[in-house]
């Protein structure tokens, strides 16, 4: 047969480059960049460059995927598995939830999933429609939060940070905790060419990044500080009168209440909170005032505190009042998109409003569970006319100690996809607690990773090459497509589900049926695109897989106003204040820091940071892929010269990184960039290649920061839950090593 060549959209990260795939007898030949892909120059380096996309084939017919579905036999974490058929697996499953449903309630089943790498709502669709609330996941600290602080104080979300655009009329970008160098290759390529134009760009992270050493200002804040600096700056702002006092007089509530607020945050006080010196952080503010219009966009470096939502109201509230809201060249607001929104296809108002204010959490971390939900949702809905796009969780840590404890109720099932929890949710120990004491655990997944070998069932899903896709980009109302390039199903050597594909299984089977009309994932993006007069097909042949509406700026003014309560920009916010909130943002010392835990502190001096990106990996995954892991074979923690130097530790040691919930090791990187008083580790490790029973879980146990991290209730964001994965404390000890990984001894 003649060589094949489908259209893909890569999702091995978030910059969803579209491939072209050239694909004999339904097997894989090669990948290229898509010629037809309006973005295919939007990126750096370019996609031929990645090393994900360059290992695909060996990711694809890696001789550890999971090729058929596995149910356990002997006990849970013995790496005992029978092969069995999908409708077996299918059917067993559902009746095992069935009864669980009978004696616990359906909220008793919960469901665990990861950042976006296929389509989010299938499995909210199945829950809501089966009665269970408690769907948790990773959103909680990665874009929750930030979706629903913008959508409660502007009515929106602005443009996302994997499809932003620094366009020609901008002044100035404010980078606050996010490293596109290693994260977003989409913003770093327009962020490159910003700066050849010009553009000024400050930059608010503890350690020297690429972003930062491109600064034109860089801001080096003490860990966890962010929300005093960022009210230091609107402080600054608001008295030298850099703000725009037209659009704040007309489009926003709440100024008044602000410049109080803003009052307790003196730069001088600041500059102790901070470490920045106040000199520097006026600087940065003035500089913001000055060069406008200007764009300002965080990431994990703030979403991950324990005060996610005060910093990140601190931060959208500086940027509404320079007045840089939805202008040509400042924050853009896209608005719904056309297509049919997984929103939409969740179908919510199947779950009872008793069902939901029993979801885990609703009654304390609110913003992020259905009551803040609900309630943002009815503004946002009225404004534009069309479904908002908020997510609601359970509070994961919440439910792990439901599990644990029955309280307030038993959650006896979880289904995990696209997610590794044992390596990515932090107090892994509790995690692993958890999971073991489960009467019913199911992984979709391509690998038996350390989460999937403490499961019953493991399903073995389809990757972006064997499923098509087409969805809006989260917030933004661009939509992009591609292809399936290769079959999920080769009889006699594999068998692969796509994500849909099982819940809808699963669905079917627990009396859904006549809520799953759509047999294939093709079926499902046809009935999507259909509000654009197009399916998947022609959406391919007629607009090259990508739609980008044009963009259309001060919407305020012709739609009159925005989608809260008050119809303005709320710097002081309605929804927080009806939700029992304070309806401004205020700083407070994270829990753990040498500063709130001084005593501790004598043991654990030094400060730790988390989960920095870093190629080629994406979390925890690609360990397994040789080509990728031998660039980077281990794990590292990036330490200050003169902090080694006194520890008596050279690079490339191998050390203990130990707080008050365990102890890890990692290869030490000595690195100037960061103070003398904080490292940095990377988070997602796991050894694929040790071996699996337990204890070992594929050494989930050796060099996974979240062994290491906090996830109490207590020290978790008051409003929505997040937990701290950018602070803790710590020390650092010499491992010392007698030979290979596995033989040590602690110094
Ligand atoms: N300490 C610390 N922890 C962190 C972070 C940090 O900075 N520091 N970052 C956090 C953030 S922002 C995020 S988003 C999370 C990420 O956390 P997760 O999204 O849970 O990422 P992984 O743990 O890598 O798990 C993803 C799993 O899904 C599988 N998978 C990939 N694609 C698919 C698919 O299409 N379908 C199915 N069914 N499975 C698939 C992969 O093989 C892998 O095992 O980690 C968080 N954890
Ligand atoms: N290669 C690769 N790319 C990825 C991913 C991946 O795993 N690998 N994951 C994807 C996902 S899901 C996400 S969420 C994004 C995340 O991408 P980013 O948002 O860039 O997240 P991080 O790299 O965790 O953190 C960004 C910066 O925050 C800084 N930081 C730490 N603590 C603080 C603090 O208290 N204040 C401030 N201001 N900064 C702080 C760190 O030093 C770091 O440089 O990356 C996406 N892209
Ligand atoms: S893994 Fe590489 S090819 Fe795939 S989306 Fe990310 S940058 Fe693009
Ligand atoms: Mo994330």
């Amino acid at each position: 047969m003649a060589d094949i060549i489908k259209r893909a959209m890569c999702r091995w990260c978030h910059s969803q480059c579209r491939v072209a795939v050239s694909t004999r007898d339904g097997r894989l030949l090669s990948i290229d960049e898509d010629e037809t892909d309006p973005r295919r120059e939007m990126i750096f380096p370019s996609t031929r460059a990645c090393p994900r996309l360059r290992a695909a084939k060996e990711f694809v017919y890696h001789a550890d995927r999971v090729r058929f579905p596995l149910k356990r036999k002997g006990e849970r974490g013995e790496n005992k598995w029978e092969r069995v058929e999908w409708a077996q697996a299918l059917d067993d499953i559902a009746k095992k939830l069935e009864l669980i449903k009978q004696s616990y309630g359906p909220e008793s089943v919960m469901v665990t999933s990861g950042t976006g790498r296929t389509m989010l709502w299938p499995r909210l669709r199945f829950m809501n429609l089966f009665g269970s609330p408690n769907a948790v996941g990773q959103g909680t600290i990665c874009y929750a939060p930030v979706l629903t602080c913008a959508s409660a104080i502007m009515g929106w979300n602005l443009a996302h940070r994997t499809s932003l655009v620094i366009s020609p009329e901008c002044k100035s970008v404010f980078l606050v905790g996010i490293n596109p160098a290693q994260a977003y290759q989409r913003l770093w390529k327009s962020v490159r060419d910003a700066k050849k134009r010009g553009v000024k760009f400050v930059v608010a992270d503890p350690q020297l990044t690429e972003m930062a050493e491109l600064a034109d200002i860089w801001l080096q804040l003490r860990p966890g500080t962010d929300t005093a600096m960022l009210l230091g700056m609107i402080h600054v702002v608001i008295e030298d009168r850099l703000y725009d006092e037209d659009f704040v007089r007309k489009w926003c509530y709440g100024f008044e209440e602000l410049v109080d607020r803003a009052r307790e945050y003196p730069i001088e006080r600041v500059a102790e909170i901070t470490g920045v010196s106040s000199g520097t952080i006026r600087q940065a503010a003035v500089m913001l005032g000055k060069e406008k219009p200007g764009i300002s966009v965080h990431g994990m470096g703030l979403e991950q505190l324990e005060s996610q939502q005060d910093s990140i109201q601190a931060r959208l509230i500086l940027g509404a009042i320079l007045g840089n809201l939805d202008v040509e060249g400042g924050d853009y607001i896209g608005g719904p998109p056309e297509c049919v929104t997984g929103e939409q296809l969740e179908l919510s108002e199947k779950l009872s409003p008793e069902q939901k204010m029993k979801q885990i959490g609703a009654n304390r971390f609110k913003l992020l569970s259905w009551p803040g939900r609900e309630l943002i949702s009815k503004h946002v809905k009225d404004f534009w006319g069309k479904e908002s796009v908020l997510r609601s969780y359970a509070h994961f840590p919440s439910v792990l100690r439901a599990i644990i404890k029955g309280e307030p109720y038993p959650v006896r099932a979880s289904i995990t996809t696209f997610s590794n929890p044992m390596v990515t949710q932090p107090n892994t120990k509790l995690v692993y607690k958890a999971l073991k004491a489960l009467d019913l655990y199911v992984v979709n997944d391509f690998w038996l990773t350390p989460s999937a070998l403490l499961a019953d069932y493991v399903l073995p899903t389809a990757c972006w090459l064997e499923r098509p896709q087409a969805e809006p980009v989260l917030a933004d109302n661009r939509i992009m497509a591609g292809e399936r390039a290769l079959p999920a199903v080769m009889p006699g050597e594999y068998e692969y589900w796509t994500d849909y594909e099982f819940f809808r299984g699963l669905g079917v089977r627990l009396g859904q049926e006549e809520y799953w009309p759509w047999k294939t994932d093709e079926e499902v993006h046809d009935y999507r695109l259909a509000p654009l007069g197009m399916n998947l097909e022609t959406f391919m042949r007629e607009k090259d897989g990508v739609h980008f509406p044009p963009k259309e700026y001060r919407k305020h003014e012709n739609m009159g106003g925005f989608g809260t309560p008050t119809g303005k920009v709320e710097l002081s916010s309605t929804i927080l204040k009806m939700l029992g909130y304070d309806p401004l943002p205020k700083y407070q010392e994270p829990k753990e820091s040498p500063v709130s835990l001084h005593r501790e502190a004598r043991e654990y001096p030094l400060m730790l940071i988390t989960g920095g990106r870093f190629q080629p990996y994406f979390h925890s995954e690609h360990r397994q892929t040789e080509s990728i892991r031998r660039r980077r074979p281990e794990p590292r923690v990036r330490i200050h010269p003169q902090t080694a130097e006194s520890l008596g530790i050279n690079d490339d040691d191998w050390v203990w990184i130990e707080t008050m919930r365990g102890r890890i090791r990692q290869r030490c990187h000595i690195f100037a960039g960061i103070s003398q008083d904080v490292i940095h580790c990377e988070h997602g490790w796991w050894f694929p290649e040790l071996p699996e029973e337990e204890p070992w879980l594929g050494g989930v146990w050796e060099s996974n920061v979240n062994v290491l991290m906090d996830d109490e209730p207590d020290h978790c964001d008051p409003k929505s839950g997040g937990w701290p994965l950018k602070s803790a404390i710590c020390r650092v000890y010499k491992c010392r090593m007698y030979g290979s990984v596995g033989r040590s001894q602690e110094a």
